[in-house]
C-alpha cells in the first residue's frame, strides 16, 4: 500500500518522469528554511569567492549578497536535514522506488532577480550513472515558481528515452541542446506551483531552467536519491569512499551489497573539464545555450 501517493500519482510519475504536489509543507518548514536561507547570505557577505559552502552568482557584493548555490545544505543546516529525514520527503519517495533509499547529494539552487543563471538542459543520470535507474531528485520549492522566475522544467517521458550525450568535443560538458538531439521544444513543460510544493523528476528526465530575469528571486532545494541497490557506476561523479561511507548515506531501510542491474545504454562523464566541480562551471563547455531563443 502506499504511504502517501495516489495510484493516479505513481502512475502518473512512471509515465511522464515527474510529479508535482502542490502545497506539501507546512509554513512553519518553509519559514525555518527561509530563516537559513537568510543565514547564509549574512554569511556571504564575508566572501568575495565561492568556497566548500556558498558558491557566489556573479555581481555578488558584501553589501548585496548573492548565492547561485548553498552546497550539501543537509550538512550545514539543522532544519534542512530534518526535512530530508521527514515522511515529507521520504513517503512519496518510498512509494515511486521502494523503502530503502540512500541520498546522493543535496544542494540549494538560488536565482537571484534580474540575473539568476541558467541550468542548461541535462539529464542526472549523465553525470551519475548508475547500475540500475531508480534514482530521482525532490525538489522543494521556497519561492512561487511561475514562468517568469525560471521555475524547473522538463521533457515528460524523456526518462524513458536515451541517454544523451552530455559531451563537446569529446569532453563532458553537463548539458546538450534538446532541439539538436531530436526533442521538440514545445513538448518542454514548467513545474510551476506555491512556495511549499515539491517537484520529483527521474533521473532520466530532461531537466533545465531559464535565467531568473523577473525581480522575484528562485529558490529550490533539491535531495537527490536512489534506490539503496543501484550503484554507481566506475566514472560516475558520485564521490565513492568505500561501503562504510557509501552506507552513512542511508536515508531509510537497509543498505545492501548486491547492485540489482537493469539494461541501460549509459556514457560516463569522463574526461572531465578542467574547471571546478559544479555543473554551471562544466556547462560553460557546451559553448552556447538551449535558453536562448528557442529550446
Ligand atoms: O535549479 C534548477 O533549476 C535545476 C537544477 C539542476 O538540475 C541541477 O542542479 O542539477
Amino acid at each position: 500500500m502506499p504511504e502517501l501517493l495516489s495510484e493516479s500519482q505513481i502512475n502518473s510519475y512512471h509515465d511522464t518522469g515527474y510529479l508535482v504536489l502542490e502545497n506539501h509543507l507546512p509554513d512553519t518548514i518553509l519559514d525555518s528554511i527561509r530563516a537559513e536561507i537568510l543565514r547564509f547570505e549574512e554569511e556571504a557577505r564575508e566572501l568575495s569567492v565561492s568556497n566548500e559552502r556558498l558558491e557566489l552568482e556573479q555581481g555578488h557584493t558584501a553589501e548585496q549578497p548573492r548565492i547561485r548555490r548553498i552546497r550539501l545544505p543537509h550538512t550545514i543546516s539543522d532544519a534542512m536535514r530534518e526535512l530530508m529525514y521527514s515522511d515529507h520527503i521520504l513517503a512519496p519517495v518510498r512509494d515511486l522506488i521502494g523503502p530503502d533509499i540512500r541520498l546522493h547529494t543535496s544542494k540549494l539552487n538560488m536565482k537571484s532577480p534580474e540575473n539568476g543563471a541558467a541550468i542548461e538542459w541535462h539529464q542526472d543520470y549523465a553525470f551519475y550513472p548508475h547500475t540500475n535507474d531508480d534514482i530521482l531528485a525532490v525538489g522543494v520549492i521556497i519561492d512561487d515558481m511561475q514562468s517568469e522566475n525560471g521555475p524547473l522544467m522538463v521533457y515528460p517521458g524523456s526518462h524513458k528515452g536515451p541517454v544523451y550525450d552530455h559531451h563537446v568535443d569529446g569532453v563532458f560538458a553537463g548539458a546538450f541542446i534538446p532541439k539538436d538531439a531530436g526533442l521538440n521544444p514545445d513538448d518542454a513543460v514548467e513545474l510551476t506551483g506555491p512556495a511549499g510544493s515539491i517537484s520529483i523528476h527521474h533521473g532520466r528526465t530532461v531537466h533545465g531552467s531559464a535565467m531568473n530575469t523577473s525581480d522575484k528571486s528562485r529558490r529550490i532545494l533539491f535531495y537527490e536519491m536512489m534506490a539503496a541497490d543501484a550503484f554507481p557506476i566506475n566514472g560516475s561523479l558520485t564521490q565513492w569512499n568505500g561501503i562504510e561511507d557509501y552506507n552513512t548515506r542511508m536515508l531509510c531501510g537497509e543498505p545492501t551489497i548486491a547492485p540489482r542491474l537493469k539494461d541501460i545504454p549509459i556514457r560516463i562523464p569522463q574526461p572531465q573539464p578542467d574547471t571546478p566541480i559544479s555543473i554551471y562551471e562544466i556547462q560553460k563547455g557546451l559553448g552556447k545555450s538551449g535558453f536562448s531563443g528557442s529550446t
